[in-house]
């Protein structure tokens, strides 16, 4: 059985999705990696030095991490599932670009502007509003665009890239920052949060407290 290690709300959740929809035997474990002398952090911070999640476990035993090959690894133990075109296919390289964006441009841009924003004075918090809304936005019109005509990312059909954009766009509550701009992505968000696979994850997971 595969073993995720997760954090609720972060990219791993994205894993958790993408279990889901596999339809595979797994495990999935919280961690919470700021708790010092929490043992399954310790065993976390052992099997990943980044000590990051999402961290997989494999049935024998191998640790694979970093969400474009995660994510990528588990569609294609469920090739059934279509969850991600077939490898070698030129739709593939297509996926891999869009994940690329995801995993690459849009979740650090975000991410850093969170934390940056912690502890900023007003005038140091106006400086990044000013630098990193513009990197933000680039990367938003992007998607919003893509989606004018696309019901999903890569098109008609729902991709385990979804699932982690979905996870990216969810911190723009706690960076505070406005999708009212971006009417396709909001109603992106709201299509995938009806997600029968989605709604399971998040029921198991709890509540995310911002
Ligand atoms: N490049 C990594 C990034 C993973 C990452 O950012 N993980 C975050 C959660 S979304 C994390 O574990 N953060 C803990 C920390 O930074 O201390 C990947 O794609 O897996």
């Amino acid at each position: 059985m595969i073993t995720l290690y997760y954090h609720r709300g972060a990219c791993s959740t994205s894993n958790h999705f993408a279990l889901e929809d596999a339809g595979l035997a797994y495990e999935a474990i919280e961690v919470h990696l700021d708790r010092e002398d929490d043992p399954i952090a310790q065993k976390v911070r052992a099997l990943n030095p980044m000590a990051m999640t999402p961290v997989l476990v494999l049935e024998d035993g191998d640790v694979l991490t970093q969400n474009a090959a995660t994510l990528s690894y588990i569609a294609d133990l469920a090739p059934e599932k279509a969850l991600l075109p077939k490898p070698g296919a030129r739709e593939r390289a297509h996926a891999d670009s869009w994940m690329a964006f995801v995993a690459s441009d849009l979740h650090p841009v975000i991410i850093e502007y969170i934390y940056k924003g912690f502890g900023a004075t007003e005038p140091e918090r106006a400086r990044l509003v000013d630098f990193y809304e513009s990197r933000v936005a680039r990367r938003l019109k992007v998607l919003e665009a893509r989606l004018a005509d696309h019901r999903y990312i890569l098109g008609d059909d729902y991709s385990v890239i979804d699932g982690y954009a979905l996870i990216v766009l969810n911190w723009s509550l706690p960076a505070k920052l406005s999708l009212d701009a971006y009417p396709n992505i909001r109603g992106y968000m709201e299509r995938l949060e009806a997600r029968p696979s989605i709604r399971k994850v998040r029921e198991v997971e709890g509540p995310i407290n911002w």
